[in-house]
């Protein structure tokens, strides 16, 4: 490379990672704007769906609400190096072809090439189609957003570019200092520079103002689940009710833009709108949904009413063809998974719209989802879009990483409340918490307060439905010093849960929970 083209490709590099500030900065901008979804969730959902589980699971517990939101940073921040990359490529190929400085014409082509390998190769490639057609919420709104922030790239670097690189020989101004001409032309070099440095100010600080003002629309969707120490409340309230997703931001569906397809290996394929859903007879029912990454003792797990359709009426409405193995559940996200027929076909699984009495709620998955009593969360398909009926064993966003597909619900317990650390204790003090088993029911709960070598039966509220959690408690009058108490259940069949603890990952956690309680001396004794 002679020292021209050094030179160029240097100028190259830093027009375009600046150049690459401002696409990742336009990108975030434009999510936020206008909804378009970036780049960036498009390669998410690519990495999500290639990170075998394990690592994922790991990730999981490691970073807990953190994890998509550094995801979405680490994926922002990275296209600054990309666009640098493509600076030098930019300022090389400037030099090789000898270009007079043509910063307008130059970004244009730029931002054309830019947008097409963009929409033809880096967004098929990770799973979006040819610009963005099967990107979920939108790829016209996706391609558009694309075609933007390609456009702010090129032109921010052509100009940059211009500026920094030496002017190709034969291109400088042939006046001499203190002449008309050049006081004109320096005047005129000035307000371009002004100009510019005025429209880059002012792009960065409208980007700046969006993400400091609708930032929180890419926030984690965490939610304290609970308080420390208190018994949990029989319904959880829906603000108080877990939220997962596999997506950055979760989306907010139009109902008067959406509808429920029930299609594939059916006699009479149909398609429902929202208003049309709601009008059918309907059952009102309570389940609690755990998600299968919930650890031995966590939070994600929480109860509520839910109303909706049976999915056998609409499966009766629309006929199955024979050989009829699973019926898949597609939703708005591109996130899908599926159930075999005959378990679908339970009368208890439900397409439901209404949770708590109220419409879903959008983090939720309105304006309907699947609720299939006894099966882990992930196979209660939120922003439920199109029910398929396949002949063969299909695979679903989280199965491809390798988590069960059957995803039956685990028997757990979990202790929520015990005495207090430090404190004297004169008379009984509670020991409460939660137990599940899925669609099994809970028969019995036990509790031990010497680390599992006798066992106490303890109080149990009646289940709200065969399909929710039970409230336990149990009275003790803690003695002064420590104590290892344990939980354990028994399902409707009279299993107890395994007390072997294992991972979440593959098909959920298993084992005891245990707490060390440390009570303090009774003064009398004490002195
Ligand atoms: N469309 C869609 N449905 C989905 C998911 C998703 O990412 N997309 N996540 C699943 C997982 S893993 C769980 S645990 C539950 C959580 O439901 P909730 O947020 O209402 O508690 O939704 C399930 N349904
Ligand atoms: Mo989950």
């Amino acid at each position: 490379m002679g020292p021209r083209a050094r030179k160029f490709a240097r100028a190259g590099l830093w027009a375009g990672l600046i150049a690459g500030a401002a696409l990742a900065l336009a990108t975030v901008v434009l999510r936020l704007a206008i909804g378009a979804p970036s780049l960036q969730e498009v390669l998410s959902d690519r990495l999500l769906s290639i990170t075998p589980g394990q690592l994922f699971d790991f990730l999981l517990e490691r970073l807990r609400q953190f994890g998509k939101p550094l995801m979405f940073a680490s994926l922002t921040v990275g296209l600054v190096p990309v666009g640098g990359a493509i600076g030098i490529a930019y300022g090389w190929t400037a030099a090789r072809l000898r270009l007079r400085h043509a910063p307008l014409r130059q970004g244009m082509v730029l931002s054309v090439a830019v947008w097409l390998i963009a929409s033809l190769a880096v967004v098929p490639l990770a799973g979006g189609g040819p610009f963005g057609v099967s990107v979920p919420g939108g790829a016209l709104g996706f391609s558009a957003a694309t075609f933007i922030a390609s456009t702010v790239y090129g032109l921010v670097l052509a100009t940059l570019h211009a500026q920094l690189a030496p002017r190709p020989q034969g291109e400088e101004l042939a006046s001499t200092p203190g002449s008309v001409a050049a006081v004109a032309s320096s005047r005129r070099i000035f307000l371009k520079r002004a100009a510019l440095w005025g429209l880059g100010l002012g792009a960065l600080g409208s980007g700046v103002w969006a993400i400091v003002t609708r930032g929180s629309r890419i926030q984690p969707s965490h939610v304290d689940t609970r308080d420390e120490g208190v018994m949990p409340p029989e319904v959880t309230p829906n603000d108080r009710f877990y939220v997962i997703s596999k997506n950055i931001v979760d989306p907010e569906v139009d109902a008067s833009r959406w509808s429920l397809k029930v299609e594939g290996l059916v006699e009479r394929p149909f398609t429902l709108a929202y208003e049309e859903l709601k009008a059918l007879p309907s059952v009102e029912q309570y389940v609690t949904l755990e998600c299968i990454s919930n650890p031995v003792g966590g939070e994600l797990i929480s109860n509520a009413l839910w109303k909706g359709v049976p999915l056998g009426r609409l499966m009766e409405r629309s006929g199955l063809k024979p050989g009829v193995k699973k019926l898949v559940f597609h939703a708005w996200d591109s996130y899908s998974d599926s159930i075999p027929v005959e378990r679908a076909l339970r009368p208890e699984v439900i397409v439901t719209y209404q949770m708590n009495g109220e419409p879903l709620p959008h983090k939720h998955g309105f304006p309907a989802r699947l609720i299939a009593p006894g099966l882990y969360g992930v196979k209660n398909v939120k922003w439920l879009t199109r029910i398929e009926a396949v002949d063969h064993d299909y695979r679903g966003f989280w199965q491809e990483q390798g988590w069960s597909d059957t995803a039956e619900i685990k028997t757990t317990s979990q202790l929520i409340v015990t005495p207090e650390w430090g404190k004297v204790y004169t008379s009984p003090a509670l020991l409460g918490g939660v137990a599940f088993a899925g669609d099994r029911g809970v028969s019995r709960v036990e509790v031990s307060t010497d680390g599992g070598n006798t066992w106490h039966e303890a109080r149990l509220k009646p289940a709200l439905s065969p399909f929710t959690w039970v409230l336990w408690t149990k009275e003790w009058l803690p003695p002064p010093g420590e104590h290892l108490v344990v939980v354990r259940a028994a399902d409707g069949q009279g299993h107890f849960q395994s007390e072997a603890w294992r991972p979440t990952f593959p098909d959920g956690a298993e084992g005891y929970q245990k707490r060390l309680v440390i009570i303090q001396e009774r003064p009398e004794q004490a002195g």
